[in-house]
């Protein structure tokens, strides 16, 4: 491979054109005409617009992408998450025009897309699942039988969701078969397939997944274990490698499970197999990613390896340029993904342009990002500015680095999750390491930010009352340092307001 497409956009699309680039690969880039500005664009050898800023006319346009990658001699199309990166036809259409699809096969894909046969797989292969109904609800009674047999309260899951889509919990037998029928009628104009199944409800579940990575040639590793605990409405915001709960044994015992789910389907590339650890530090098998994942990077801090470059290294056809021995965890990382949204209003989705925007650097900091200054955030995709990294010797170190990082990152235009990110690096239930997916509705809420209100004329009159006091006091010589709840002064506050 010579040359490669990248069909997305934003940090992702950088991050992989990186890794072609150290391995002495070309790139292209197509775009919409929402990012002809965008650093992915500048960054590619070649650049092609492949239509309007609306998905479905650019990035999702698998034709448009395959007709640009043949009429520019590309070897091989990396799809990147998101978009195109888990459609079993697109990666058909990719091989039927003589190019190679960067992921697994299209089989692969079927297979672990579908939940069921996801979970039919993990059972022959003696993979721990949550009671439940034994394939797709086909009958009410069976229904009643199977949630009876799991116990109340039951979750009822889409076949074809994933993600948290078209979930439901039922605490009794009285609103069962009610339920099964709203949920598989919306599951059916969703996702085209109405088949739904039920799982006892585990109340207060850890998210660990196991990253692997196979090749043509029958070899699968795991690259240990990321925990993705810390998510808002089935948005990840927080994660970490490795996992403070898991102990060596858990983490080898579900290491294998997913190796033996990645076996199961023919896995090659780079996946990740999620699980649910329950409060007895049980763990069962919910649902297998078949793309790079948003998170990667803290699996390459820990172990060292570029997860691009061996995705592409196998697709190639060549063997893992590692065994299960050589993977080892060295320190600890830490991921936050910096939203433009407002933390102290909801989350709400903020627009604008970043008129400052200065990433922090130095030891033990990574920041994949796809914008810089003066950029404006388009409307049409994901609002993730960027994705921060840090890694230290131990998780402490990672937390410090963590809290360091997010201070020096200057951002203003538009409001940002790093206000609501340190947080939760000073949060005791994070630091201590007890905390479960309830995490941000258990402990969070926006006047617990240390920032200003994003009105801001309230407060700068705040910030200029309190420098008025401390300038007052300083005349009449009492000693007295104005601080906010941050610890830190007025000045330094006001200074700071334009910046989280
Ligand atoms: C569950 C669960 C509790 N019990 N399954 C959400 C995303 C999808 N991958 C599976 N999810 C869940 N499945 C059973 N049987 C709770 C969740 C869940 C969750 C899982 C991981 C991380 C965050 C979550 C937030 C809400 C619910």
């Amino acid at each position: 491979m010579k040359k490669i497409l990248v069909a997305n956009r934003g940090e992702i699309a950088l991050r992989i054109m990186r890794t072609c680039r150290d391995m002495g690969i070309k790139t292209v880039a197509v775009f919409s005409e929402a990012d002809r500005r965008a650093p992915f664009v500048n960054y590619a050898d070649e650049a092609v617009c492949i239509g309007p800023p609306e998905s479905s006319q650019s990035y999702l346009n698998a034709e448009k992408i395959i007709e640009v990658a043949k009429q520019l001699h590309v070897d091989g199309i990396h799809p990147g998450y998101g978009f195109l990166s888990e459609n079993a036809n697109f990666s058909d259409k990719v091989k039927k025009a003589g190019l190679v699809f960067i992921g697994p096969s299209s089989d692969s894909m079927r297979m672990m897309g579908d939940k069921l046969s996801a979970k039919q797989a993990a059972k022959e292969h003696k993979i721990p699942l949550v009671p439940g109904s034994d394939g797709a609800i086909t009958d009410i009674k069976e229904a009643i039988k199977a949630a009876k047999k799991a116990g109340f309260p039951v979750l009822i899951k889409a076949s074809a969701g994933g993600g948290g889509k078209g979930m439901r919990v039922v605490e009794s037998e009285k609103l069962l078969e009610e339920q099964i029928k709203l949920a598989s009628s919306e599951a059916k104009s969703a996702f085209g397939d109405g088949a739904v199944f039920i799982e006892r409800y585990v109340k207060s579940p850890r998210h660990i997944e196991i990253q692997v990575m196979g090749d043509n040639h029958g070899n699968v590793v795991y690259l240990f274990e990321r925990e993705c605990s810390v998510q808002r409405r089935h948005q990840k915001v927080i994660e970490e490698a490795p996992s403070s709960i898991l102990t060596p044994e858990i983490r080898k015992d579900m290491g294998e499970c997913a190796v033996r789910i990645a076996k199961a389907c023919n896995y090659s590339g780079a996946g990740t197999v999620e699980f649910l650890l329950d409060e007895n530090m049980k763990f069962y098998f919910l649902e297998m990613n078949t793309r790079l994942q948003v998170e990667h990077p803290v699996t390459e801090c820990i172990t060292g390896f570029d997860l691009v470059r061996e995705q592409i290294n196998v697709a190639r056809g060549n063997k893992l340029s590692f065994t299960q021995e050589d993977i080892v965890i060295r320190g600890h990382a830490i991921e936050v993904r910096v939203y433009a949204e407002d933390p102290a209003n909801n989350f709400l989705p903020d627009i604008g342009t970043l008129k400052v925007y200065s990433p922090p650097k130095g030891p033990g900091v990574r920041v994949d990002d796809g914008f810089e200054e003066r950029m404006e955030i388009p409307i049409y995709y994901d609002s993730m500015i960027s994705k921060l990294i840090t890694y230290g010797e131990n998780r402490e170190e990672a937390i410090q680095r963590m809290v360091r990082a997010i201070d020096e990152y200057k951002i203003s235009g538009v409001e940002t999750t790093l206000p609501f990110c340190k947080f939760v690096m000073q949060h005791k239930a994070f630091v201590t390491g007890k905390f479960d997916t309830h995490f941000v509705s258990q402990y969070f809420k926006p006047e617990m930010l240390n920032t200003p209100s994003s009105d801001d004329e309230a407060t700068m009159l705040a910030a200029v009352a309190a420098e008025i006091l401390v300038s007052k006091q300083v005349k009449k010589n009492i000693s007295v340092q104005a601080s906010n709840s941050n610890g830190t002064n007025a000045s330094e506050w006001r200074k700071r307001r334009n910046y989280q």
